[in-house]
């Protein structure tokens, strides 16, 4: 997998390449990545990246032609590279984008990486957007300085889905299982001490009955989902990833428990 990078922060990367699961996987060229960044696109002597809003207001934009000269040499690096036929995917990190999910990561697995555009000022110039990009990307309703740590998380969300990535198989296999698979939320970890400042850990993870434990979990994943989450458990019954024992499980939970009142 490779990602190619339109940004006028560089350096802001190096995190993903060195650090943790990213950091080691990039080690071991599980995956690979270019940064573009549009001030190298420039012509001028002040290297200018950004101009006053058409119409006024306040702030400063990002003008069309560096970014599109850095997007048409990430595709054609990526060509050289990888022998691409067709254009990568160009996904613009966006608040006002479609909202990335755990399938837009498997997406970009599937497709061997992307271009991702981070914008920086108040935006870019909407003739960029209209020409070179496939679709704005959200990671939430959340306003940032720019599109770098949003991409980060992306690249962080599709690198741990290629095989080997996750040296524990069953880890990745859980893991998978839990979030894009079952579309659940996951249930709560513990570890030692067996007693903290009092609490204790729930008997039944004490038990080494793996059986109890598989369904003790998975009643907490349900009850959990039902509580914070409700919408993910109309998506996952619509798309017949919950099973009778599931179901007779959330009509004995008590109805409508407002999340977040524990202990209150
Ligand atoms: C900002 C914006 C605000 C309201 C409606 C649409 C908008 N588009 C942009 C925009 O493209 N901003 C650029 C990227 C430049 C300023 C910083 N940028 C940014 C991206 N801020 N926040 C994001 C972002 C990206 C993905 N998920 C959440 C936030």
């Amino acid at each position: 997998m490779r990602f190619d990078i339109v940004s006028l922060f560089p350096e802001s990367f190096d995190i993903v390449r060195s650090l943790g699961v990213t950091g080691r996987a990039y080690a071991r060229r599980l995956w690979s990545l270019a940064v573009w960044n549009p001030r190298d696109y420039t012509t001028d002597v002040h290297r200018t990246v950004d101009d006053r809003p058409y119409g006024g207001g306040p702030g400063m934009v990002m003008m069309a032609e560096p970014l599109e000269h850095a997007v048409g040499d990430a595709q054609a690096a990526r060509r050289s590279a990888l022998g691409n036929t067709r254009d990568a995917a160009v996904f613009l990190m966006s608040p006002a984008g479609r909202r990335f999910d755990q399938r837009c990561a498997a997406r970009l697995v599937d497709e061997g990486g992307a271009i991702l555009v981070c914008g920086r000022y108040e935006g870019v110039d909407q003739r960029f957007v209209d020409r070179c990009v496939t679709e704005p990307w959200s990671l939430g309703d959340f306003v940032l300085s720019g599109g770098e740590i949003p991409a980060m998380a992306i690249i962080d969300s599709a690198v741990r889905l290629l095989p080997g990535v996750l040296h524990d198989p069953d880890s990745a296999r859980e893991d998978s299982f839990n979030t894009a698979l079952s579309g659940l939320l996951d249930s709560p970890h513990y570890t030692r001490p067996e007693q903290y400042r009092g609490q204790g850990v729930p008997s039944i993870l004490l038990s080494g009955h793996h059986a109890n434990i598989a369904v003790w979990r998975r009643e907490q994943s349900l009850r959990l989902t039902a509580a914070q989450r409700p919408d993910l458990i109309r998506q996952a019954r619509e798309r017949g990833l919950l099973s009778a024992a599931d179901e007779a499980f959330l009509r004995s939970l008590p109805v409508n428990h407002p999340p977040g009142t524990a202990n209150r």
